[in-house]
């Protein structure tokens, strides 16, 4: 139906197509004209309505769909086999399904809204249309400690695509958000199954969130304050979703296959927007303590001498930061 609505609408040109003459050239009702439209504004199509006038297409905007980021990733020469989904209430979810099940393969799952994104412990991660959401499904033959290392070369990865493609300068805020102009831009989840036979990772999930365009009407207030998107209203860009997309899978597949901890290491600092700052740091049932950013350690544990000269390196926490 949406396919039918939006070939007229091309075929019609500048001309604005009333809803009635699309619903009589179709058969079927206006009400099934309208949610049609509905849908493909939703997808990234932008349409025209003015009264009395009907709808007209203005531009394809930035679609996010199968062919189109089948077509990105082949460009990069990516290999890794794409499940593509309009909705699907988690990437990572369905990740650990199908890892659950039995895939023995690597895989890249992207979707172009979730409807119960997740973020790290138990929070969640809001995720409209708008934004570009995937995860790899990653059978690495490394040891369990080196999962944090997947965290680290994704906030890499992620960091250089978007730039590479906006032309912005994203920093990353310990341990794996992407900040763009002091707002987070990109949320990042890896999830991983670890063998009780030899302690070796079974399998591991790296679920990346990227608020690329603000979602029609806004974002939820819950998150208004903090979450920012990589390109402003009416900067929508072609297919940049899925060159995005592509560009991440590239950039982190390079990063995993070079195994160059170090290196990550250092590119990981360069981007560090909490390196020498003064850092609030919360903990489950104790106060709050600010403290100042001394280093960023090999195993990207944050190095903090406390205002009472106390020195700790923190692996894994929350911790709050002027930007
Ligand atoms: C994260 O958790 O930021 C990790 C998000 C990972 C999302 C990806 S999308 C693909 C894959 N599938 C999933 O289900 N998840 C992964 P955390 O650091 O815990 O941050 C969560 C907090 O960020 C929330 O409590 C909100 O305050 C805020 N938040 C929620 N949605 C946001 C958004 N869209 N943009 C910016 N901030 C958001």
């Amino acid at each position: 139906m949406e396919e039918k609505v939006l070939a007229l609408l091309r075929e019609s040109g500048e001309r604005p197509l009333s809803g009635e003459e699309i619903a009589l050239r179709l058969a079927v009702s206006r009400a099934a004209v309208w949610k049609a439209i509905e849908a493909l504004r939703a997808a990234g199509y932008e349409i025209e309505a003015a009264t009395r006038r009907g709808y007209r297409l203005v531009s394809e905007g930035d679609i996010l769909n199968e062919g189109i980021l089948r077509a990105a990733l082949k460009e990069e020469g990516i290999k890794l086999p794409l499940l593509f989904f309009r909705s699907v209430d988690s990437t990572n979810s369905e990740a650990k399904r199908l890892a659950a099940a039995g895939e023995k393969r690597d895989l890249l799952l992207a979707a172009a809204e979730q409807t119960a994104g997740r973020g790290r412990s138990g929070r969640s991660f809001l995720s409209p249309e708008g934004g570009l959401y995937m995860s790899f499904l990653l059978h690495p033959a490394s040891p369990a400690e080196e999962a944090m290392r997947l965290t680290t070369a994704a906030a890499v990865a992620v960091s250089r695509a978007i730039d590479e493609i906006s032309g912005k300068k994203t920093g990353i805020k310990w341990v794996n958000d992407i900040f763009l102009d002091g707002k987070k831009i990109t949320g990042i989840l890896v999830e991983a199954s670890v063998s009780l036979e030899n302690g070796g990772l079974e399998y591991a999930v790296v679920g990346i969130g990227v608020n690329v365009y603000e979602p029609r009407g806004g974002f939820d207030p819950s998150i208004r304050d903090v979450a920012g998107t990589i390109w402003g209203p009416g900067e929508k860009k072609d297919s940049a979703r899925a060159r995005l997309a592509a560009g991440i899978a590239k950039e982190y597949l390079a990063i995993l296959r070079e195994n160059d901890p170090e290196a990550v290491h250092r590119a990981y600092k360069e981007r560090s927007l909490v390196l020498g700052k003064r850092v609030t740091v919360l903990r489950t049932g104790r106060e709050e303590e600010t403290a100042l950013v001394l280093d960023l350690d090999e195993a990207e544990r944050l190095v903090l001498q406390y205002d009472n000269g106390r020195i700790e390196s923190l692996g894994t926490g929350e911790i709050r930061v002027k930007i």
